[in-house]
């Protein structure tokens, strides 16, 4: 695969007026979601969401690429469509989620590391024989007592780094995913600390593993208080929290940022990325998206309850967030958005 390809292919991502799709749930976290709103937890059941999401009509005026979870990649329609090849229709990006999940980090308690780099590059090759353009890998930093240690930080770091720069020689644009979760009742200062420190030590092991910065993507949560901390930020701060920490550390080289939202509320992950796009537009030296699983996606999980009555409706509220979000890439989303639907 050549540079410029995949060059290519990460600006397509992070394009005006559009965003990335995270549907990449692993069977466990989807069986979580799918149980709350009592839909079956089968494999059929999953593969008729996938196909709903893939399927809403007008997604790809919204949706730059959709990451997918191996069972999805292999999978098709009712009427036996691949469904990489629906995507490819639709104009959207096909990617996969090349991560087998964060595990228990030896000697760190509370703390995980992320597994998934033995045998990896034979999994590129065969996802890239599919079709697949970009992949993703996600690390999990929690914020708590003494933690994140360096260890965890350092392991994580050292995980994406290796993970990218096999994507990259394998012909696959690289998502680097270090995720500092919103659980705990964390200031948003400690979550700027942890960020910040995560980042750094992050671009210092993707330069160390020869990472190519303008063939990979990177997707940060946001700065923003814990979910339990009784003082939580107004939009404006979240904005200018989360530019500052990623000024100070993202070099400007690295093709685009896509936010992850993190189980934020839907428009508040849609505001908080407006404000940032509205208020430092002159400053950003990245495109600026998103790359939500949630906060485009659960409406419309509440809606289709596995219905097939409500598949419509359901391809409707999804399209919503999708809207809502693509106009937050570009500084122009706004309340009264949400009226309309
Ligand atoms: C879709 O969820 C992804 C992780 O799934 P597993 O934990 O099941 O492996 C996750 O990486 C997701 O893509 C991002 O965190 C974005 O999701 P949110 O909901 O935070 O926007």
């Amino acid at each position: 695969m050549d540079a410029q390809t995949l060059e290519n292919t990460a600006k397509a991502m992070v394009a005006p007026g559009k965003g990335l799709l995270a549907m990449d749930e692993s069977t466990g976290t989807s069986n979580q979601r799918f149980e709350k709103v009592g839909i079956p937890t089968t494999v059929e059941k999953r593969r008729e969401y996938r196909e709903l999401i893939l399927t809403a009509p007008r997604l790809g005026e919204f949706i730059s690429g959709a990451i997918l979870f191996d069972e999805t990649i292999r999978q098709t329609t009712e009427d036996g469509k691949p469904l990489i090849k629906v995507a490819i229709d639709a104009g959207i990006i096909p990617g996969i989620k090349l991560d087998t999940g964060a595990k228990d980090l030896a000697g760190h308690p509370g703390e995980k590391v992320t597994e998934g780099l033995d045998g990896l590059r034979d999994r590129i090759a065969e996802y890239v024989q599919m079709g697949a353009k970009f992949a993703k890998w996600r690390a999990v930093i929690t914020i708590g007592k003494d933690i994140p240690s360096l260890g965890c930080l350092e392991a994580n770091a050292h995980a994406l780094s290796r993970y990218a720069a096999l994507c990259q020689e394998g012909g696959l644009v690289a998502i680097v995913e270090p995720e500092v979760l919103m659980d705990g009742d964390h200031s948003i200062e400690r979550c700027y600390e942890a960020t910040e420190k995560t980042l750094h030590i992050l671009f210092d092991r993707l330069y160390t593993q020869r990472v190519v910065l303008e063939q990979m993507i990177l997707k940060p949560s946001m700065v923003i208080a814990g979910k339990d901390c009784p003082q939580q930020a107004s939009v404006d701060v979240v904005a200018e929290a989360t530019v500052t920490c990623l000024l100070r550390t993202v070099p400007a080289a690295v093709a685009g940022v896509a936010f992850l939202s993190g189980g934020q509320t839907n428009e508040l992950a849609s505001a908080h990325l407006n404000a940032m796009n509205v208020r430092f537009k002159d400053i950003l030296p990245w495109p600026v998206t998103f790359s939500y699983a949630r906060a485009i996606q659960q409406p419309a999980l509440e809606v289709w309850k596995g219905e097939e009555a409500n598949i419509k409706e359901a391809q409707k509220a999804l399209l919503h967030r999708a809207r809502c979000n693509a106009a937050a890439r570009n500084g122009e989303y706004s309340q009264e958005m949400e009226s309309a639907v």
